[in-house]
């Protein structure tokens, strides 16, 4: 897409962000630690997966696509790059690789998160007005979706077209518990579902409290000697 077009995608989706108590932030870095889930592991119908290493789990209807393998064909687009095709169903994000995930029209799944999340992303393939999402935060539901700011006609166009949105959702000092995914037409693609946990790892946690236990350790000395 033009950066005319992705830019104003982005500020109206940022403007809309504005409205619902913080991010999304759009085409973020990926945050160092971050866990991302590329869907080689399995293929098929989603409901009841775990996703991100058992960080996440889905409920609803969906399906994992395969790269090559005869479910996909690779077509060619304005003769210059190659992408994964299920012909009339889906078609691989830009620049994704291997399998990706599809919801199909009228298809919808919610992703649960085990521990709650500091930042979600993706990238989003083709991004049809039909594409829906809600990010649920403690309770509360910020939802958009493909069409905010006539970014998207749903073309699979190449190089010059739609699908070659790349959207990270960053939040800061929040917790993020579920994603809810919809599409109402064909269809909504995505791949490398990225997340970063809300809470420190248990390892780092023991180096701060190691650390503490440290810093008190020093200041007993102190007293010891200073007393
Ligand atoms: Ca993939």
């Amino acid at each position: 897409m033009s950066l005319i077009r992705t830019t104003a995608a982005a500020a109206a989706l940022l403007t809309l962000a504005a409205t619902a108590h913080a991010g999304p932030m759009l085409n973020q870095p990926i945050p160092a630690g971050a866990t991302v889930e590329d869907f080689s592991s399995f293929h098929g119908a989603i409901n009841g997966k775990s996703v991100l290493g058992g960080l996440g789990t889905f409920t609803g209807t969906g399906t994992v696509y395969r790269e090559g393998s005869g479910e996909s064909t690779l077509q060619g687009a304005n003769n210059t790059v190659g992408y994964w095709l299920v012909s009339g169903l889906s078609a691989q994000p830009f620049s994704g690789t291997g399998n990706w995930l599809n919801f199909g029209n009228g298809q919808s799944a919610v992703l649960d998160f085990a521990t709650p999340m500091a930042y979600i992303g993706f990238l989003w393939g083709s991004v049809d007005s039909h594409n829906f999402i809600e990010i649920v935060d403690a309770g509360q539901v910020v939802s958009f979706r493909g069409g905010n700011g006539g970014l998207a006609n749903g073309q699979v166009a190449g190089g010059s077209g739609d699908r070659f949105a790349e959207q990270y959702f960053a939040y800061s000092g929040q917790s993020i518990t579920s994603l809810k995914f919809r599409s109402a037409g064909t269809a909504f693609e995505l791949d490398r579902l990225t997340t970063v946990n809300a809470v420190p790892e248990p390892g780092s946690l023991m180096l701060v409290l190691a650390g503490l236990g440290a810093v008190g350790f020093v200041a007993r000395r102190r007293k010891t000697i200073g007393g």
